[in-house]
């Protein structure tokens, strides 16, 4: 079983990851892990912070010279901005002057306070920060490594911010030359516009992006159990990253307004499929086609005019107090969407397959990898 968990606060010393299960023997590149990293940090609609952090990897344990262990992995990614809290986060003693009182809608704030019994919101709110994604991306881009080998590739790209949407193909080139991450630069003008609007009215926007997975072969996941589908594990990794409200896999929703007909994609010989309106799985196993998820991410919570709220320590109506935050994080979260739905095919895969050996676990699944293709 891969076991992953991060901790960190967003304005503590850092973000960290925790990943157990790896096969030893694995190539890890710095650099990739990196440039994820980098690319979680930009996307048109960030706030302030990102000028301060230079996101980079920091292994502390379970690879030596490039190569994993076998052992636990812990990774950090140092918060530069904690310099500038030192006093305000130090773990034994600290002075007074950042506490919050006035939840966000929207936020978990409050919640976390009733959860918590916190009466100082920043003690949830530190660990609530979409900051955290940047250990999953970290720990994603990790297993990226892994996935490689492989042969599968996971990309993600933005499908919408606002009411501005893309709805065609693929290219990572064009990607990458959009300041939204959406391969188009009529639509990734658009979503600019939207943003520029929110901006200028003070106001924040979400969107939706879209994460593809390819060289997954078929038979990954069981219909046997509720917990070992693909879907159940796939859904419930990427509905975990902040600010997610709705998971689809493939047509999602429109499923329900499609006729059978016309919805399933039909066999032809060799296995092959004319559609993948399925978005690559069935009864919760993959199917040899492409997983195509789309997530749509609800505006950021904390909003220059604030909102309705109440002060939590007297009850009286009041407006939620503004911290310095993003606008838009859409682009930001797809590539948290791509770690995330690395992590759970990685999990998927090594729950079938795990070895103690990269060899050996590769090995292995070219072997089902190969008995996966009909004749
Ligand atoms: C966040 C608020 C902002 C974001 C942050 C998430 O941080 P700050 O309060 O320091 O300005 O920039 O995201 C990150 C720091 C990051 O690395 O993604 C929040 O309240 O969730």
């Amino acid at each position: 079983m891969l076991t992953f968990y991060t901790a960190g606060e967003s304005h503590g010393r850092g973000i960290f990851a925790f990943l157990d299960g790896i096969p030893a023997g694995l190539e890890i590149s710095k650099e990739a892990v990196d440039n994820d990293l980098a690319r979680r940090q930009m996307g048109y609609g960030r706030g302030g912070r990102m000028k301060i952090e230079k996101d980079k990897v920091d292994v502390l344990s379970g690879i030596r010279g490039g190569i994993t262990l076998g052992s636990p992995v812990l990774l950090a990614v140092w918060n530069v901005d904690f310099e500038n809290w030192k006093s305000f986060m130090d773990p034994f003693s600290i002075i007074p002057g950042k506490e919050l009182y006035t939840p966000r809608p929207g936020h978990a704030d409050l919640s976390g306070a009733i959860r918590f019994g916190h009466k100082d919101l920043r003690n949830v709110l530190e660990r609530s920060s979409a900051r955290e994604t940047a250990g999953r991306v970290a720990a994603g881009g990790f297993l990226r490594c892994l996935l490689k080998v492989l042969g599968i590739e996971v990309y993600g790209f933005v499908t919408g911010i606002g009411k501005a949407r893309f709805d065609g193909e693929f290219d990572i080139m064009k990607r990458d030359a959009s300041s939204v991450f959406c391969p188009d630069p009529a639509a990734s003008e658009e979503m600019e516009k939207e943003i520029e609007k929110a901006i200028k009215d003070g106001d924040t926007l979400g969107g939706n992006f879209r994460i593809e997975v390819t060289g997954l072969p078929a038979g990954i996941g069981s219909s046997a159990q509720w917990d070992k589908r693909l879907d159940t594990m796939i859904s419930a990794f990427m509905m975990s990253i902040p600010a997610i409200k709705a998971v689809q896999i493939g047509k999602g929703t429109l499923s329900g307004e499609m006729r059978g007909s016309v919805l399933h994609d039909e066999i032809y010989a060799g296995g092959k499929r004319g559609t993948n309106n399925a978005g690559g799985i069935e009864g919760g196993i993959s199917n040899g086609e492409n997983i195509i998820v789309t997530c749509t991410m609800k505006p950021i919570p904390t909003l220059i005019k604030g909102l309705n709220s109440i002060d939590i320590r007297s009850g009286a109506e009041v407006k939620a107090q503004y911290e310095r935050s993003d606008y838009c994080a859409v682009p930001a979260a797809s590539v948290a969407g791509e770690a995330m739905m690395i992590i759970a095919i990685a999990r998927a895969i090594l729950n079938d397959y795990g070895q103690a050996n990269i060899d050996e676990l590769k090995y292995a699944f070219d072997e089902h990898r190969r008995r996966s293709i009909l004749r």
